[in-house]
């Protein structure tokens, strides 16, 4: 029998993950949805010809028996509450990212997760299953360049709607690099600090465009993360981890060299939708299969949902102090300590 998937929130990653669900992944139907905006939710339905039912909210749709597990792809600051209901539910949950939006927030549901005594919620750091990121992860844990020493990233969106802000930099945009940084690594954040270059012609008045954030680690790693979210030419991941033997850096999506006039060129991406498409799929496969197959899901944990905020804070804090902030963690609950990779 198919998982039984209800969706939370059918804006843009909702129906996204609708459309993979329904036309490519196996082993699970969507059977309900719910939106604040009915309207939306029932479009959805529509338009992918979903055999679901259209709850009034998430309560209801919880309550339902007709739902395994859920996605909740809502707005940010409603994760929390649905993915608190879904865990006392005894639903399954991914949630996109942040898990919530404040550290305390996610130590509710760590400490909600934990009294269930199984692993229930996924957060969506889909970087983990994209398979340049896992190369880079291989090599790092076969030491192809010894200890690694510094990172250079950036995080370049053509362009941002304009209720975009200066914080949403690091919560919303710089938090995959914070997710996926300290997995390839394994290592801790031990602090961070946020320098403003010279603005960019093309950012909204409101807008601090582009930033760097620098990070230590605890053992010693400097990273530089560049995120610049009006680059104009299109979406543009970079990461190069520089080690004690040698350098590795994540590969360019592949794309045809085109010969012509005088010139040789590739495609760059335009869209997160189409950057990390095959990341997506594998990091929504993985949350069906793992329910199926182990009663239990895997990949980034509730953990790692509290490690990005607690990260992230500390960013927002520098922003505002311009000075390095610490990044403190509590302790890691044993509950967590045999999750630190995503299962392949
Ligand atoms: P969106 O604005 O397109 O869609 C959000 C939907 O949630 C809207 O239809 C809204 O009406 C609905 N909603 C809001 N509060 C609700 C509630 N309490 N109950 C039910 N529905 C509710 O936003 P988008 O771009 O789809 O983002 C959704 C989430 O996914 C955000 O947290 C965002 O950070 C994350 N995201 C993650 C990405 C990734 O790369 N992993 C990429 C894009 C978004
Ligand atoms: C968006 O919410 C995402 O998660 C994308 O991956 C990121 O590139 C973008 O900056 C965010 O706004």
């Amino acid at each position: 029998m198919n998982l039984r998937i209800g969706v939370i929130g059918t804006g843009a990653i909702g129906k996204e993950h609708i459309n993979r669900i329904t036309n490519k992944l196996s082993g699970a139907e969507i059977t309900a949805v719910t939106d604040v905006n009915q309207e939306a939710a029932k479009q959805t339905v529509q338009d992918f010809e979903l055999n679901a039912s259209v709850y009034p909210d998430d309560d209801s749709l919880l309550a339902s028996e007709n739902v395994d597990a859920v996605l909740v792809t809502s707005w940010g600051p409603a994760h929390e509450s649905s993915v608190l209901k879904a865990i006392q539910h005894g639903k399954y949950v991914f949630c996109e990212k942040p898990l919530a939006t404040t550290a305390e927030g996610c130590m509710r549901i760590v400490k909600e997760e934990m009294k269930t005594g199984k692993r229930l919620v996924q957060v969506g750091f889909m970087r983990r299953y994209d398979s340049g990121y896992i190369q880079l992860k291989e090599a790092i844990d076969n030491r192809a360049v010894g200890e690694p020493l510094m990172i250079h990233c950036a995080h370049r969106n053509p362009t941002v709607a304009s209720n975009y802000s200066t914080d949403m930099a690091v919560v919303d945009t710089l938090v995959h690099e914070i997710d996926v940084l300290h997995w390839l690594v394994n290592d801790d954040y031990e602090s961070v600090q946020v320098i403003y270059p010279k603005k960019s012609k093309n950012a909204l008045p409101h807008l601090k465009d582009p930033q760097m954030v620098i990070i230590e680690t605890k053992g010693g790693i400097v990273i530089n993360a560049e995120i610049y979210v009006n680059c104009k030419y299109g979406y543009d991941i970079q990461c190069e981890i520089v080690g004690e033997d040698g350098v590795i850096k994540l590969p360019e999506p592949s794309s045809i060299s085109l010969r012509k006039e005088g010139k040789l060129s590739t495609d760059i991406l335009m869209d997160w939708q189409r950057r990390f498409a095959a990341a997506y799929d594998a990091e929504i496969q993985d949350f069906i299969e793992s329910i199926r197959k182990k009663g239990e899901v895997s990949g980034p944990t509730a953990w790692d949902g509290y490690i990005a905020a607690v990260t992230t804070d500390a960013c927002v804090k520098a922003q505002e102090s311009g000075q390095k902030e610490p990044v403190a963690l509590q302790e890691k609950p044993a509950f967590y300590q045999s999750f630190t990779t995503v299962s392949k």
